[in-house]
Parts: C-alpha cells; sequence; structure tokens
C-alpha cells in the first residue's frame, strides 16, 4: 500500500496507489487527426491536442510508480453488428460510421483512424478496451478488471471531456469508484464544454468525482516510491 496526496477540488484526495488505475480514453487518431470520426461531425480536431503532452507524462508517471494503466477506444465491428442504427444513421452517408476515409473506415476497429496516436501508445501488457458506446463501462469487461485488480481510484484523462470522458466517470462513479479527472489531460471540440464539463464533476462538493491536474498528479505520485522494475532496470 502506497498513500499519497492528490490536489484536486472540491478537495485533496488521498488514495493508495495500488488500487488506482490511470485511465485514458479515446486517444484515436479518429478523433485527433483530420479526416477520422470527429471532423466528419465538423470539429476543428486540432483542439483536442492540447491534451496529448499532459496524456503523455500521465502516461510515463503511471508507469514509473506502478499504477495500473488501461486505454480504451470507440470503434465499432467491421460489419457494423454493434453499431446502433440511431448512432449510425446521425452522419452524412458519405462521411458516417464505417465510411471509406483517408484512414480507412470510420470508427472501425482494425482500420488506422481507430488506433490510438503514437504519442501515446499503450505499454505492453496494458489492458485496452474497446468499446461500442461513449461509456467504457457499457458492454465491456472493464468493471471486471478493475475488480479484479482491487481498483477502488480511477484518474482519468482523454477526450473528448464532455462525451466519452464524461459518460465513463458517470458510470464509475455509479458503480463506486472514485474519479480523480486531470483535466489538463482532457480536450473537447468546445472549450466552453469542457470548462463546463470540469466543473460538473467537482461542482456540489464533488458530486461526480475529483478534478486534479497532470501536474498535481505527478507531484503527488512522486510522494511514492518508484516501482520495483522500474528500479531494477535503472543503471546505478
Ligand atoms: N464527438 C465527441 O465529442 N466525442 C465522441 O464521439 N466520442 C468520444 O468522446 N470519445
Amino acid at each position: 500500500m502506497t498513500l499519497v496526496t492528490i490536489d484536486a477540488t472540491p478537495r485533496p484526495i488521498r488514495i493508495d496507489t495500488a488500487r488506482t488505475a490511470v485511465m485514458v480514453i479515446d486517444m484515436q487518431r479518429d478523433f485527433l487527426e483530420p479526416g477520422g470520426f470527429g471532423e466528419s461531425l465538423g470539429n476543428d480536431v486540432s483542439l483536442l491536442a492540447a491534451a496529448v503532452e499532459p496524456c503523455r507524462q500521465l502516461l510515463a508517471a503511471a508507469r514509473k510508480h506502478g499504477l495500473m494503466v488501461i486505454h480504451t477506444r470507440e470503434g465499432h465491428r467491421a460489419d457494423l453488428s454493434d453499431a446502433p442504427r440511431a448512432k449510425v444513421e446521425r452522419g452524412l452517408p458519405a462521411q458516417c460510421i464505417g465510411a471509406a476515409g483517408p484512414m480507412g473506415r470510420i470508427l472501425i476497429r482494425g482500420e488506422a483512424g481507430h488506433d490510438i496516436i503514437p504519442a501515446l501508445s499503450p505499454a505492453a501488457g496494458e489492458p485496452v478496451i474497446d468499446k461500442p458506446g461513449k461509456g467504457a463501462f457499457y458492454a465491456t469487461d472493464l468493471h471486471a478488471i478493475l475488480r479484479n485488480h482491487g481498483t477502488e481510484n480511477l484518474i482519468v484523462g482523454g477526450v473528448t471531456t464532455e462525451v466519452c470522458v464524461h459518460t465513463t466517470v458517470r458510470e464509475a462513479n455509479d458503480r463506486g469508484y472514485r474519479c480523480i479527472v486531470a483535466g489538463d489531460c482532457c480536450a473537447s471540440y468546445f472549450p466552453e464544454f469542457h470548462e463546463t464539463g470540469l466543473r460538473m464533476i467537482a461542482a456540489q462538493g464533488g458530486i461526480l468525482g475529483w478534478v486534479s491536474s497532470s501536474q498535481s498528479v505527478l507531484a503527488a505520485l512522486s510522494q511514492a516510491p518508484r516501482n520495483v522494475q522500474d528500479q531494477q532496470g535503472e543503471q546505478p
């Protein structure tokens, strides 16, 4: 057990790092790069770039200190059998889920656009949750993986703040997890939704969780010993 205190809103939170997972939500080419799902919806995808470096630092710190790391990807089967018609029909026919784009078929598993951006590639052994919905618990084995690992707390980043991050935090909150959202690790195509989305989490005494930052998480983890494998691999 390693207890650390993370500075957060509405108040600092003390967590056991052994019972905490870092979750990076949907940092996929389809959302962050031109020619993917995000752009097909009419969005300026460059607005999401701000979250990449904070996520990279959060992942590096989590790995250094031995926290569980989980990645998610939103996407569908190639035959669209798991894609609700109500979701698919919302896009223009030439740009809807499953349509051919410059990064392959939009939001389809196995296509280039579905990949996590290279800067945040999963490391060997880190679970990648493929999810058909906005929330990472819906129709996935995430809850089982977290329970089997003894996880009680989630440090969350990713895109977009008010869609997949919010849905996942709400699902996690109702399943009993403490959610600490690293605000600068999240981003939205709508800066005002990002700001309000974060405020909604921490309002009312933390109705959905806590809001912190990558630097506050890094500062807290630096109180903790580094993981044993990391120390063994280091030169004297
Ligand atoms: N459109 C939008 O803001 N988000 C999504 O469709 N998915 C995620 O947030 N991952």
